[in-house]
């Protein structure tokens, strides 16, 4: 971490600790702006900063509400930087990627942020966000006529449940490329095949692989 985006950070985290969004917020698009951090970086910085915030809750050292808070906050600065993320965007490559989370999973911040990630990229990214049924996932992949969808499971229960979810998508649109990711396959991805992987940081070298 270079050294301004080590005294960015330690300045976002002393304003959410002072429980002062407007002025995390606006340390964060000063930073994007002045080109102290990029918005992928930023938003590497905003996931592991909510990782911590996790294990602090975890270990007793904080409480459920300051956890909320912290991603209530983190969730207002992504969606402030989505005018940067516009202005930002590679040209369009043509391709659109559709996002979601099975039904019961409600992690969506780091969809949130892939998503933008796909938009820097020049892809057309639809967000529909957490607890979508399969259903309506399928509909919208035919509707806004998808060239991939990207799944994204957070704990080892909606990893399983993935698995089907997955499998009516694929039945329903055999062409569609499907990525999955998320906390749940951090550490490994046991059963599931290596082209359904994906990494943040590879979205920008995707397109040549759909469509
Ligand atoms: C915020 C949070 C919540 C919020 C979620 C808000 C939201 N809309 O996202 C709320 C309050 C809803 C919540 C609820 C729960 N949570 Co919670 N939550 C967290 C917390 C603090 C942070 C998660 C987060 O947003 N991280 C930041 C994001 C940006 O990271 P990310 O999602 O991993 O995304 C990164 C990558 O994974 C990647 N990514 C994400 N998706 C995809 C997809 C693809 C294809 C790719 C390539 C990459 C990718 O991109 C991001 C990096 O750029 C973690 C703590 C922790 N240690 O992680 C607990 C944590 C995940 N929660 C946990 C639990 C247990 C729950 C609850 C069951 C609690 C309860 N008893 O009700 C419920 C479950 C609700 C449900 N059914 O889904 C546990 C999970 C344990 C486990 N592994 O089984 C954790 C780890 C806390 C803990 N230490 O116990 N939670």
């Amino acid at each position: 971490m270079s050294d301004a985006v080590t005294s960015f950070k330690r300045t976002l985290c002393d304003h959410i600790s002072a429980h002062d969004r407007a002025g995390a917020t606006l340390a964060a698009l000063d930073a994007v702006r002045a080109g102290a951090i990029t918005i992928p970086e930023l938003y590497d910085l905003l996931a592991a900063y909510l990782v911590e915030v996790g294990a602090r809750w975890q270990a007793g050292e904080s409480e459920v509400w300051e956890e909320h808070y912290a991603t209530s906050t983190v969730r207002t600065i992504v969606e402030a930087c989505q005018p940067l993320v516009a202005e930002r965007a590679a040209a369009p490559i043509g391709r659109t990627v559709v996002l979601a989370t099975p039904p019961d999973e409600y992690h969506d911040l780091g969809l949130r942020m892939l998503a933008d990630r796909f938009t820097l990229a020049g892809w057309t990214a639809q967000l529909l966000g957490a607890n979508v049924p399969t259903d309506e996932l399928i509909a919208a992949i035919a509707e806004l006529e998808a060239d991939a969808v990207v799944i994204s499971a957070y704990t080892h229960f909606h990893r399983f449940a993935l698995k089907e979810y997955v499998n009516t998508v694929r039945a329903a649109h055999p062409d569609i490329h499907v990525w999955v990711g998320g906390a749940a396959f951090a550490l490994e991805h046991d059963g599931w095949p290596d082209e359904m992987m994906l990494k943040p940081a590879d979205v920008p070298s995707l397109a040549g692989q759909v469509g």
